[in-house]
């Protein structure tokens, strides 16, 4: 199918550009700009590799945005448009799936916070995201991505990428599983936490990360966007992956840096996350942020480095050596956390 007949599937017109847009690991992203509606959309194909059931995303995706609604939250929401048939996706003859979203006019993303004002207003954008995701209540939210949070089994899959790598791949890789495996111990605290229940069950985004905030022009966050990972869990997890996130002052794909893990913005988006957040969590939360952040980093390295080994099938990527440098840049930068913290 062309992709101007998914778009008149939307919309009900072909007088439309249709712009390719780079900026997730995931799916597909264009811009659509509809001249009949004078309208810009957000067209996107979803990695069904990823997210084997892309109805279970859109309905999380509705059922966030009542939330966001009821409450009093502060900032713009992105919506899932309805086909002209009354669906949220269309599924091409390839059988891949397609569903468009409404487009915020002027903003702009970073792939790295620009400063620490910036990281303040985004992790409390975050907060008051989460904060108001999570009534007393918790609604019926289905898990898009079996095991996405499940730190047991992202060792076991490192464990049996280790073994069913290719010499080369496993050579290449020597330093970095080296780190990996001095610090495998690391998930094992969160891992008896999660099963002991000691951490409450609470609606979490998933995927915190910056370029998932869209900014105006004075950069001031106007959205937190990409729902698709959203799904009940640890809100650990969410600060862990922002810590991670923003305090890298280097692309996530950078593996050259001799450091690259900035103690300043740590600090505030600890501050900005808990503006909203600190009266709901449990002493336990609190307790353990520090350790969630080091986890999380950890996680994503290891998940960098799964992939590697396993011929780099899940993470798009640009060059051959492009996930190992993703792991050593995650890598780095968990050493410059556990450096501040002094648990190194
Ligand atoms: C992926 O979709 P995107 O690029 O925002 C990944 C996240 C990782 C991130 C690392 C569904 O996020 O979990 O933290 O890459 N999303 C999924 O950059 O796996």
């Amino acid at each position: 199918m062309e992709l101007k007949t998914i778009v008149t599937g939307f919309t009900g017109t072909e007088n439309c550009t249709i712009t390719p847009i780079t900026n997730g690991l995931i799916n597909t992203t264009y811009l659509v700009e509809d001249y009949d509606a004078d309208e810009k959309f957000i067209l996107q194909k979803i990695n069904t590799q990823v997210f084997p059931f892309p109805e279970i995303i859109t309905n999380n995706h509705i059922l966030i945005n009542r939330l966001l609604e009821d409450g009093n939250y502060p900032l713009e929401l992105v919506k899932p448009k309805e086909t002209l048939s009354g669906n949220f996706i269309i599924k091409d003859e390839n059988e891949e799936s397609w569903r468009m979203l409404s487009f915020i006019e002027d903003t702009k993303t970073f792939f790295k916070i620009p400063d620490i004002k910036t990281a303040y207003e985004s992790a409390k954008a975050v907060g008051a995201f989460l904060n108001t995701v999570n009534p007393e209540y918790l609604p019926y939210i289905q898990s898009p991505i079996p095991d996405f949070v499940n730190f047991e089994k992202r060792i076991s899959d490192y464990q049996i990428s280790l073994q069913s790598a290719s010499p080369d791949l496993l050579d290449n890789a020597e330093q970095e599983i080296e780190a990996m495996n001095e610090l495998l111990s690391l998930p094992e605290k969160w891992i008896e936490m999660e099963k002991e229940g000691i951490l409450p069950k609470r609606i979490i985004h998933g995927d915190p990360n910056v370029r998932n905030i869209l900014f105006d022009s004075n950069s001031r966050p106007l959205a937190v966007i990409d729902l698709d990972t959203v799904t009940i869990s640890t809100i650990l997890y969410d600060f862990g992956d922002m810590a991670r996130s923003y305090t890298n002052t280097l692309d996530e794909d950078n593996g050259n840096a001799d450091h690259n893990f900035n103690p300043q913005i740590y600090r505030t988006v600890k501050d900005g996350f808990l503006l909203s957040l600190k009266k709901k969590l449990t002493f336990e939360e609190l307790e353990n942020l520090d350790y969630a952040a080091q986890t999380v980093i950890y996680i994503q390295a290891v998940r960098f480095l799964t992939d590697y080994l396993n011929g780099s099938t899940y993470y798009s990527t640009k060059y051959a050596e492009h996930n190992l440098d993703r792991t050593r840049n995650q890598l780095q930068l968990l050493k410059g956390l556990r450096k501040y913290l002094r648990v190194d």
